[in-house]
């Protein structure tokens, strides 16, 4: 067993004295031989002293051994020494030790090395430092708990400490998941957080400058307003002071990408109104859009909902996310007219021609429709002479039925009809010839009417302003008629067969 003698090179001893001027400065292993009898070190005095030397250690067994420093001041005074732990190891006779052999940890005092409590390493030369220790029955307080390691020369490393606390009460595992990652967009999030008690107080720092931006319990959200990394931690306490941190770096980027609309819009078509009017629906609820960023998309409508159209309109949508950055759709709107307009005609006419007359003329609008309307335009005609009104038409002796058509501008029809009767004068000889003998004409009372083979289904005479003064059905081959009550004039005489109608005229005189 070859021993070595090496040299300690001491880093970084720094020691300050409190406006004194450090003088001295010794050093002694192990055991204090008493102040002022340690080896002296040199160095250049002053306030702050920060040296490099070199300290023999010749002499010294192999294993555990600790350095201490002490000064002096200008004053004389020595001060308290520090210490140093370090190792004397034997000169490596094989290959270096490469593998972790044995673990060990204890608590508080050392109970020297290979004397702690044992760790089951998951593999030779492998330490899984997420290693669960069992604290059970150590009482409420605060500790330091020691590991070493042993390689495979089977030498015990130092023992590196760390202090932990038992606490009556649960440890918190604060936890978080976020949405978006967006400039100007809300981040949103979500509390994941397990173990928490109901009592529980939150602390949020969004931004990582270690002041509490939020204390709410639960979710939170936040507006980042310009990118970058952050370091957003979720520190949790819950009752009896347990408490954890979470941290996690978010990233925030510019939003500089358009939404995108995902539904489809075609032509829409809404009835018309009593007006030939719509009132636009509020069709934003019918898109479907995406966003990189921005979960609660602005969508707004143009012409705006409730806006009145009365033809075909393009609507405009338009999805505009938290940056700005927007995306538009159109569509056209149609304004459909599937109301059926509505037209009345006038009742079946009978019209008398005069002496000399071949046709009735049409005075004015009397054979126009009494009603025609629409919720929209429509345009009015009939089948007799293919125009919106009758005056002025000429109708044949005879019946002729007239159609009124109304279609709107959507090409609903409706119509409606009447019969017009043209009965042609027929002058005494021409009576006779078809076996209807009347006379004397004139006459100052009495009226005498043969029909000889014709069946008569009615004789009626009206005045000269077509007022009927005698109708009769049942009619005789012989009939007499007294006009001797009523007044001297023209009087018109209508006589109707199975076939025809004839009419004449008499006067009384
Ligand atoms: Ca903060
Ligand atoms: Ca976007
Ligand atoms: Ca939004
Ligand atoms: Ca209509």
């Amino acid at each position: 067993m070859q021993k070595i003698k090496i040299f300690i090179i001491i880093m970084l001893f720094g020691f300050v004295a409190q406006s004194q001027t450090i003088i001295k400065m010794e050093y002694f292993f192990d055991a204090d031989p008493g102040v002022g009898s340690g080896t002296e070190i040199s160095f250049t005095s002053g306030s702050t002293v920060d040296f490099d030397t070199q300290i023999s250690i010749s002499g010294l067994s192999v294993g555990h051994h600790v350095l201490f420093i002490r000064m002096q001041d200008s004053d004389g005074k020595w001060s308290l020494y520090e210490g140093r732990n370090f190792y004397i190891s034997e000169t490596p006779t094989q290959t270096p030790a490469q593998n972790i052999t044995e673990m060990e940890y204890f608590i508080g005092t050392d109970p020297g090395a290979g004397n702690g409590t044992p760790v089951t390493l998951t593999k030779d030369g492998e330490v899984n430092m997420n290693i669960p220790l069992d604290m059970t029955g150590q009482a409420v307080g605060d500790y330091n708990i020691s590991f070493r390691v042993r390689d495979d020369n089977g030498i015990w490393g130092i023992a590196e400490t760390r202090e932990f606390s038992i606490a009556d009460c649960t440890q918190p595992i604060p936890s978080y998941s976020y949405s978006t990652g967006c400039v100007n967009t809300p981040t949103d999030f979500t509390d994941l957080s397990t173990n928490a008690d109901a009592g529980a107080t939150y602390s949020w720092d969004v931004d990582g400058d270690g002041v509490e931006d939020y204390n709410t319990v639960g979710d939170i959200s936040h507006t980042y307003t310009s990118e970058g990394e952050y370091n957003v931690s979720l520190t949790i306490v819950n009752d009896g002071g347990c408490n954890y941190t979470f941290s996690e770096i978010v990233i925030i980027n510019e939003d500089i990408t358009d939404p995108e609309i995902t539904s489809t819009h075609n032509t829409q078509q809404v009835d018309a109104d009593a007006n030939c009017e719509v009132s636009l629906p509020d069709y934003t609820g019918d898109v479907t859009a995406t966003d990189d960023c921005d979960n609660d998309l602005d969508i707004t409508q143009s012409p705006t909902a409730s806006s009145i159209i009365s033809e075909t309109t393009e609507i405009t949508l338009t999805v505009t996310d938290d940056a700005g950055n927007f995306v538009e759709v159109t569509f056209n709107v149609e304004v459909a007219d599937n109301t059926v307009p509505t037209i009345t005609c006038i009742e079946n006419q009978s019209k008398q021609l005069f002496e000399g007359e071949t046709a009735y003329t049409v005075s004015g609008t009397e054979f126009d429709p009494t009603e025609s309307s629409d919720n929209c335009d429509f345009t009015v005609i009939n089948d007799f002479n293919s125009s919106a009104t009758l005056e002025n038409a000429n109708f044949p002796i005879g019946s002729t039925t007239v159609i009124w058509t109304i279609t709107d501008n959507a090409g609903n029809p409706a119509n409606c009809n009447f019969d017009i009767q043209v009965n042609a004068f027929v002058n005494i000889e021409t009576l006779q010839q078809n076996g209807i003998s009347i006379y004397p004409n004139p006459t100052n009372g009495i009226l005498n009417f043969e029909f000889a083979n014709n069946n008569i289904q009615k004789l009626s005479i009206s005045d000269i302003t077509g007022k009927t003064i005698i109708e009769r059905t049942e009619i005789q081959q012989n009939e007499m008629i007294d006009l001797s009550n009523f007044e001297n004039g023209i009087y018109i005489i209508k006589i109707q067969t199975d076939n025809e109608i004839f009419t004449t005229k008499i006067v009384k005189e």
